[in-house]
């Protein structure tokens, strides 16, 4: 059992919850998690971002943000759920639209299950990626490589962390995607 962690997370929501507009859930949520007992270390800007894939559903907004939990990463992904059906998160259709998503970005350099089931994730087809649910948690998260809208707000808050398997900064993920990604996100 790994205690005191830090932990990335990334937050987004593309529909209104009981606490506002997603800007406001995202607060909010941040908010909860410190009353749970979460250390927020450094919070990103809000960013709106087109979602994706395009056309699926209004643009979202999405933050990140570095934290310290005095838990596991499994127990860290059930306070992440908890927060989210806290505002109203019913997990129905994938990629859609949604209040409140939390993603346990990175645990600073595990990679779980294991080196060879993250690689399988990773390299995940995009026709298969939409379809695929892991049922285990994967760390770091499969597609934070390929997403302006994680790795921009990332940037505030972690711009130095390396990917633990592709051996490549925040900074350096950014840079690898293709400029007009990047300045489809916003600062709000
Ligand atoms: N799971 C495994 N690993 C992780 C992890 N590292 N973090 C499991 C979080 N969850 C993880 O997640 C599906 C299953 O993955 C859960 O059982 C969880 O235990 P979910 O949150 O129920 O479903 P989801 O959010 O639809 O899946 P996922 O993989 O989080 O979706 P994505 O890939 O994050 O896509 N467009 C914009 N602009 N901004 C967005 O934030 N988000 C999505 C969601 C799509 N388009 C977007 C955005
Ligand atoms: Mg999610």
């Amino acid at each position: 059992m790994i205690s005191g962690q830090e932990y990335l997370i990334a937050l987004g929501g593309n529909l209104r919850s009981e606490a506002g507009v997603p800007q406001q859930t995202l607060r909010a949520a941040l908010a909860m998690l410190e009353d749970g007992g979460v250390q927020l270390k450094a919070v990103s800007g809000f960013y709106r971002t087109p979602c994706f894939p395009p056309g699926a559903g209004p643009d979202y907004v999405n933050a990140a943000a570095r934290v310290g939990y005095d838990g596991g990463p499994q127990d860290f992904l059930t306070v992440l759920h908890t927060v989210e059906s806290q505002f109203g998160r019913e997990r129905q259709q994938r990629w859609g639209r949604r209040t409140l998503d939390l993603d346990l970005v990175a645990a600073g350099q595990l990679v779980l299950p294991d080196e060879a089931i993250h690689a399988d994730w990773r390299n995940l087809p995009p026709e298969k990626q939409v379809e695929s649910t892991p049922d285990q948690l994967i760390v770091p998260h499969p597609r934070l490589q390929d997403r302006a809208f994680v790795l921009v707000p990332l940037a505030d808050v972690a711009p130095d962390w390396v990917h633990p398997v592709l051996g490549l900064s925040v900074t350096e993920m950014l840079e690898h995607l293709p400029p007009a990604s990047r300045k489809d996100v916003v600062e709000l």
